[in-house]
């Protein structure tokens, strides 16, 4: 599932000249022991982007993933796009979250480069829901207008390509239009980027899922030497 978000990705990346990265073979494609579960992994680097990585989990009827994270390079202050897309085929559950994932919560910084957000959401409605449970503080590392959809199958036929495809277009002409550093140095980047990586290994929680489907180990070097690197 969700080969098409996948691919609509590979396009894109292809045209801003991104180069896929060589990774372990055992996060390229990983299946659990009972081989119900399959994870596969991509890795990028682009002129813009220092690392942009994708990872489907394919989980047959049970689960099925989508989750993409780029990562600008240091000289630009860009958010980072942040992609958490589940589907629960047991409940037919979707839910899916997008956003340009501030680095500084600074308003004048959120309206720049986050604000588009709030135009394309105002365009679907389901996806029209800013309310986050308990896992993350919203405050950090997410804008005001993050796209969080909780919905159902025809959530998932009818707006998620086209919601996807053009949240992925504006995310990309932040970095053409803005190439000037307004708020933060290439130093601070660097450390936010850092610090959001940390963030997200704490509060993840796909920890759990992993660690039932493909055990401990896998998940703890995958988390530290994929997901989350802080480098
Ligand atoms: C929620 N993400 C979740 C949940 C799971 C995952 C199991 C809880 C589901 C629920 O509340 O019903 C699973 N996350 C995964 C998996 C991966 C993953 C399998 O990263 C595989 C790599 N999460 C991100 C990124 C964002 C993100 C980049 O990894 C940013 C857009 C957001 N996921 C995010 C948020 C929630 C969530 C905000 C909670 C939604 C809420 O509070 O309502």
């Amino acid at each position: 599932m969700f080969e098409s978000l996948n691919d609509v990705l590979h396009n894109k990346l292809k045209k801003i000249n991104a180069k896929r990265l060589h990774i372990s073979e055992e996060f390229e494609e990983f299946k659990s022991k009972d081989k119900k579960y399959t994870i596969k992994n991509w890795l990028f680097e682009a002129p813009s982007f220092r690392k942009w990585r994708i990872t489907q989990l394919d989980g047959g009827e049970k689960i099925q993933v989508f989750n993409t994270v780029a990562y600008p390079i240091f000289k630009c202050e860009q958010p980072i796009l942040g992609v958490d897309i589940l589907w629960f085929g047991n409940s037919q559950k979707l839910l899916t979250v997008l956003d340009y994932q501030p680095l500084i919560q600074d308003n004048d910084y959120l309206q720049k480069y986050c604000s588009k957000l709030n135009v394309i959401k105002n365009q679907y409605s389901e996806f029209n829901n800013t309310k986050m449970k308990r896992i993350y503080d919203s405050n950090k590392y997410f804008s005001p207008w993050v796209i969080i959809c909780r919905g159902n199958k025809s959530n998932l036929d009818d707006d998620l390509n086209n919601i996807f495809y053009l949240f992925l277009e504006e995310y990309l002409k932040i970095n053409t239009f803005f190439s000037e550093n307004q708020f933060l140095n290439s130093k601070e980047i660097q450390s936010k980027h850092f610090e959001y990586d940390q963030y997200s290994a704490d509060k993840d929680p796909a920890d759990k899922l992993f660690k039932k489907f493909f055990g401990e180990e896998w998940t703890a070097k995958f988390i530290r030497n994929f997901l989350f690197t802080a480098n």
